[in-house]
């Protein structure tokens, strides 16, 4: 028997996000050794036998159909949101209301004006809240900014990041909720700019002051999708506008004084989740593509790009799994993110990123649609 107090989650969705969730829920506690020990209480979702199904599958003991009796319920201390962004103000204000810590799916919401509800509602509530921006729990991006602080780069001159992706390059792929402003506020903008935006802040410690934009939509119509569609999925006869970005592209200056460029696309063909970043500083410069998340280039100057293997057990996160050399995963980062979101819970501090950064992402996001829907002009980041 575990002498570790016992901490309840309910979750909300079981699609994508929730099952990666579900797999750090369950395994958290056999890696790494925290003071609370989390118990998987409840799933949410809307319809009884198919939450029932991925409850069973996913490893929850219960469900509720109505995420506002999950929110209620005593045996429920932590509310996971892996829910579209048009649902996440609603339901972490009232779970905050309610007490409850809040996990929050990014970015962290579809509007800056549901951010600041939600920056508001976590500054006078006693319940913790994170947004989940997983990849700052890459080790390898994790050591990036370890790198930085250690000054090993220097004063920082040009921040490059990418996020490339090709899932929706055939025009016949069908319009999931993703592509649909209502649902997800953005487009490639909202889903994989914010991850650059926030990995940027991370490792570099300056945050996105200023930006100039250009935005498009290469397919404006597709076929609508069926009820089962996720990242993939059917597609039926129908047709429907796309109402966000394929791809955004913008420049802007950092608040150290370093000038950045970023690019998120869902139409470069051949990459997949090609999520990257290089910092070149005054003595040093360091490059990663998830694409090979185990892997970190460094560069001292002189002599090109070493590569550093971040598989090390001296390396953030890494000592818990395996042993030196072999490797982690995609899933390993949301693990990460619970341990460090536990370890904020139990010890009563404020996990990171916070609501405060996400709502600081979701200005950087909307100076970028301002900036491109008026002729790329350089707009000034709203100040938090
Ligand atoms: C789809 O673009 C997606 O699943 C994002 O929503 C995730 O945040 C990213 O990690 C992978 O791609």
């Amino acid at each position: 028997m575990s002498d570790k107090t016992t901490i309840g989650v309910g979750m909300i969705g079981y699609a994508f996000m929730g099952r990666v969730h579900s797999q750090a829920w369950r395994n958290v506690g056999a890696f790494f050794d925290l003071p609370l020990a989390p118990r998987m209480a409840v799933l949410g979702g809307r319809s009884k036998e198919h939450t029932a199904a991925a409850a069973a599958r996913l490893g929850w003991a219960d469900v509720e159909t109505d995420w506002r009796e999950l929110v209620r319920r005593d045996d429920v201390q932590i509310v996971d949101i892996c829910t579209p962004g048009d649902s996440h103000a609603e339901i972490a204000v009232a779970a905050l209301r309610a007490g409850k810590h809040v996990i929050c799916e990014k970015p962290l919401a579809n509007t800056v004006a549901e951010a600041e509800a939600m920056v508001a509602a976590a500054a006078s509530a006693p319940g913790r809240s994170m947004v989940a921006f997983n990849y700052r729990r890459v080790p390898a991006v994790a050591l990036a900014r370890r790198y930085v602080q250690e000054g090993r780069l220097g004063e920082i001159r040009h921040v490059r990041a990418q996020y490339l992706q090709d899932w929706i390059v055939d025009p016949e792929f069908p319009l999931v909720w993703r592509l649909q402003k209502d649902k997800a506020g953005a487009g490639a903008l909202g889903d994989i700019g914010s991850h650059i935006v926030d990995a940027a802040e991370f490792v570099t410690g300056q945050h996105v002051v200023g930006v100039s934009g250009l935005m498009e939509t290469f397919v404006k119509e597709r076929p609508l999708a069926g009820e089962s569609a996720g990242l993939g999925g059917c597609r039926t006869e129908e047709r429907g506008a796309v109402t966000v970005d394929d791809a955004a592209l913008f420049i802007g200056r950092m608040s150290g004084g370093a000038l950045a460029s970023f690019e998120a696309t869902r139409f470069a063909t051949g990459r997949k989740n090609a999520m990257r970043i290089e910092i070149n500083g005054q003595l040093g410069s360091l490059a990663f593509d998830f694409e090979s998340m185990n892997e970190l280039w460094f560069s001292a100057g002189g002599g090109g790009f070493e590569r550093i293997l971040v598989t090390e057990p001296d390396h953030p996160y890494v000592g818990a799994w395996w042993p030196p050399g072999h490797g982690l995963g995609y899933e390993h980062t949301f693990t990460h993110e619970i341990k460090d979101f536990l370890e904020a819970v139990a010890t009563g501090t404020d996990p990171e990123p916070s609501f405060a950064d996400g709502l600081r992402v979701q200005r950087v996001l909307a100076a970028v649609e301002a900036s491109a829907a008026d002729g790329s002009r350089y707009t000034t980041v709203e100040d938090s």
